[in-house]
């Protein structure tokens, strides 16, 4: 008979405590699903940037970057810049002159065949016109507004 009262309360104990058990576990186990349920969703969103691929964000910069060399009363700046082949330098003109950007030397524009302003417009050049020109051969171009040959620069194509 003492054997029954004591399985029993054995029975009690381990099913209480189980219960017990069972219940802390299943609370704490829905604060671990949201703690997990977060912390997998971040590690998805590092997974989806790692997976990307990895092209340039910007591709287009490669063949049309805004290459710009600003003419004023003071001359070419910058004086010197660097391109990859293929892209085009737009010189502005702010000076109170016309602004004949050619190769050198001056007056023969003979370095860069074509690299002349008058040469591409086909006429002489108005007052504040912009140009543009796109380099295809890799070199350092050295040029000069033909209006002002003291004014000069350089074109790097690489
Ligand atoms: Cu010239």
């Amino acid at each position: 008979m003492k054997t029954i009262y004591i399985i029993i309360s054995v029975i009690l104990v381990v099913g209480v405590g189980g219960f017990a058990i069972y219940n802390s576990n299943s609370t704490s186990t829905s604060d671990d699903y949201t703690a997990n349920d977060q912390i997998s969703k971040a590690q998805t969103e590092k997974l989806i940037e790692k997976t990307k691929p990895t092209q340039p964000e910007t591709p287009i910069v490669e063949k049309n970057a805004l290459n710009e060399v600003v003419y004023s009363d003071s001359g070419y700046s910058p004086a010197e810049i660097t391109i990859k082949k293929g892209e085009a330098v737009n010189f502005i003109n702010k000076s109170k002159i016309p602004l004949w950007t050619a190769s050198n030397p001056h007056p023969q524009h003979t370095d860069l065949p074509g690299f002349d302003t008058a040469e591409v417009l086909n006429r002489l050049p108005t007052l504040s016109e912009n140009f543009s020109y796109t380099f295809n051969k890799v070199g350092r171009w050295g040029y000069h507004n033909h209006n002002w040959p003291a004014h000069t620069g350089f074109v790097i194509v690489k």
